[in-house]
């Protein structure tokens, strides 16, 4: 290794929630696949991360719940802390932003900079809620959308069309803190002038980093040829750093400026003599563990800082994956659709590695990718349980029936025998060169390979027959797959660590260590192994999955409900006259008969008696009742809108009713039986 030592940092995760797997995907286990290799190579390795505990959207999650911003960091940080303890997540420290060294460290650094006289300071107007007495964030305006004239659109976004948007265009502005009208108020910010650093960014990135992930590199390309414009690195709000100048009272770090220096706190209270070999000296090797909606903070703005500041050394790489999809679907918390880590470890006791196994397999490194559940079964069951599981057990239970786990000595190596164990020291290079250039899922895949390598040698060399007529061979066959089970454990304790050690612990070895991967001496004749191996995976059977989705729906059905009690309501429509209203027929009539239209999904077929007749209505309701619970309700129609054909079957009217977020319906209906053709005025 070119490097005297090695700093990683995993982006800190904000303290307003779980972690899910696309957290986990896109960013901690590629830290931890790499943190893993590193020391087990014998390198100097210390890896940061901690809560990013700061930032507008925790002030609104604490106004929400009607609690303090602390009370809800405190919450998060503890289940964050403890859900990457329980997935094997070998960070040095896992620290927080609102520690009392960050705070140091923070305004430390601001400072320096505000000396040196690196920070613009400019003037401008934003929105001041006067009952409350604070600025509004955008978060915190609301208002209608001046593109699409929706309602409830944020000062920085409306969220129904998507347009980013500046407070100041919000038509008919409310504050979401008191629901006052803002007023626009002077304030006063320091802005990191990135522009003046575009320079040397587009020479350090573009020229002198190259070997970047494309995804990374691209996106860096884009920012430089937009053009850098002046950053805020202070904000209006009373949750945060306060910024350490005379005057600016209620006024803290921005969250983007803060966070970042996390990593170098975190690297104080974890080496308070030594944290600045780590980010000082040029002989650290230091790489950021992010996801790609960070590249920017990470490769253009904490560069930046750190070249302002001018003691710090820069960031060797930025390896950031692209976003794992859920089902299909992005993985979003509001709706939750989401698989949470500290749940999967509570209802999948023993199976971290399969998780980390799958989310690395399936890793979004170069593209966007989606996580599903039978996908997630196909894995456990087909490559860990058959491929992985099936050789080690094979090889332990062989070494307990034949020798009573103590292990045979080799005899003469056929050609055979001697290509087999050939292939580890190949296979060591080949995983060695994905990792160190991160691309762990080709990693992972070729630390598998051992354990397909150890598979196909049982298969064709059949100690289990050949045990009747050649005793003395099967033992050089038995020595050489567990020389590779040995080997498979150290191939694999990057990637799935807690099978590392069950493999080791069943080998009786506990000094297995990476710079022994490729050899095939590595348990000698007569070392003792379990003669009772446990089983590493366990299959998953289809009613586990089927539990697993049934519950991302309903998750997602009720934050979709709970979503639409609080949203706002659809704008009325334009004004009607009496006389247009007086032209609808509306009346009551009953469900005579129900039926599903053949061939489709969404359709029923209705008999309705309307008191003047008995007519046929279709409506796309079929997945949302049952014939038989319809028939004989009383139900409201319009019953003179103009037949319309529907797969085959003209419908005279149309049945009112009223649709949840959730996909449930409600019919409406009189609140007591009335005759069939009462009119509805
Ligand atoms: N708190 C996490 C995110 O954007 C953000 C990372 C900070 S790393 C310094 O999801
Ligand atoms: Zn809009």
């Amino acid at each position: 290794m070119k490097y005297k030592r090695h700093l990683i940092t995993a982006a800190l995760p904000y303290a307003n929630g779980g972690i899910h797997i696309g957290h986990l995907a896109g960013v901690y286990i590629p830290a931890d696949i790499y943190a893993r290799y590193l020391r087990g190579r014998g390198e100097e390795v210390v890896w940061v991360c901690g809560s990013d505990e700061h930032g507008v959207p925790i002030t609104i999650k604490a106004r929400n719940e009607g609690t303090t911003p602390q009370a809800i960091v405190d919450r998060y940080h503890e289940l964050i802390k403890r859900s990457f303890e329980g997935l094997g997540m070998s960070m040095d420290i896992y620290s927080r932003t609102t520690s009392p060294t960050h705070a140091q460290t923070a305004s430390g650094f601001f400072r320096t900079l505000y000396d040196k006289g690196e920070f613009l300071e400019s003037t401008s107007q934003q929105y001041f809620d006067p009952e409350a007495g604070i600025f509004l964030a955008d978060r915190y305006i609301t208002g209608t959308c001046p593109k699409c004239s929706a309602p409830g659109a944020y000062g920085d976004q409306c969220e129904k069309c998507g347009s980013s948007l500046a407070a100041t265009e919000l038509i008919d502005p409310r504050s979401a803190v008191s629901g006052a009208t803002p007023v626009l108020r002077d304030t006063k910010h320091w802005y990191l002038p990135l522009d003046k650093h575009e320079a040397f960014l587009r020479e350090w990135i573009l020229d002198g980093h190259k070997e970047w992930k494309s995804n990374v590199y691209g996106q860096c390309k884009s920012w430089l040829d937009g053009g850098l414009q002046p950053r805020a690195v202070s904000r209006d709000l009373d949750w945060g750093i306060p910024v350490p100048v005379e005057g600016a009272e209620g006024k803290v770090l921005y969250v983007w400026f803060d966070a970042p220096i996390g990593y170098i706190s975190a690297t104080r209270e974890l080496l308070p003599d030594e944290w600045e070999k780590y980010w000082k000296d040029s002989e650290t090797h230091l790489v950021h563990f992010i996801g790609k909606d960070n590249i920017v903070f990470h490769c253009i703005m904490f560069p930046a800082m750190l070249r302002a500041h001018g003691e710090y050394i820069l960031p060797d790489n930025v390896p950031a994956n692209e976003f794992l999809n859920l089902e299909g679907d992005k993985i979003s918390t509001s709706r939750g659709w989401a698989v949470w880590l500290h749940e999967y470890l509570e209802e999948f006791p023993g199976k971290q590695d399969v998780l980390r196994y799958v989310l690395c397999a399936n890793a979004p490194e170069t593209k966007d990718n989606d996580f599903t559940w039978r996908d997630f079964q196909a894995r456990a069951n087909n490559e860990l349980v058959a491929v992985l599981g099936n050789f080690v057990n094979r090889a332990l239970v062989l070494t307990g029936k034949y020798y009573g786990g103590r292990v045979p000595a080799a005899g003469e190596l056929t050609d055979y025998d001697r290509e087999t164990l050939a292939e580890l020291p190949r296979l060591r290079a080949v995983i060695e060169s994905h990792i160190e250039a991160f691309r762990f899922r080709d990693a992972l895949r070729e630390a598998m390979n051992v354990a397909r390598l150890g598979n196909k040698y049982l298969a064709d060399c059949e100690p289990w027959k050949v045990v009747k007529t050649d005793p003395v061979r099967v033992e050089t066959v038995m020595n050489v797959a567990l020389q590779i089970t040995a080997n498979l454990a150290i191939a694999i304790e990057s990637f799935m660590p807690f099978t590392a050690e069950k493999i080791a612990r069943m080998l009786g070895t506990d000094n297995l260590k990476w710079d022994d991967l490729g050899r095939a001496d590595l348990l000698p004749a007569g070392h003792i192994v379990t003669d009772a191996p446990e089983l590493l995976f366990e299959k998953i059977e289809d009613a586990v999955i089927e539990a697993q989705i049934a519950k991302l729906e309903a998750t997602k059905a009720a934050r979709a409900v709970a979503a639409e009690d609080s949203a706002p309501v659809e704008p009325q429509k334009p004004a009607i006259s009496f006389d247009e209203f007086e032209k609808m027929d509306i009346r009551i009539g009953t469900i005579l008969e129900a039926a599903s239209v053949p061939k489709t999904r969404k359709l029923l077929k209705f008999k309705i008696d309307t008191g003047m007749d008995v007519r046929e209505i279709v409506s796309g309701i079929a997945e949302h009742f049952t014939p038989e619970e319809l028939v004989g309700q009383q139900v409201t129609i319009i019953a003179n809108l103009a037949p319309r054909e529907i797969k085959g079957i003209t419908s005279h009217g149309m049945i009112l009713m009223t649709e949840r977020a959730d996909g449930r319906y409600s019919l409406v209906k009189p609140t007591e039986k009335v005759p069939n053709g009462k009119t509805v005025n």
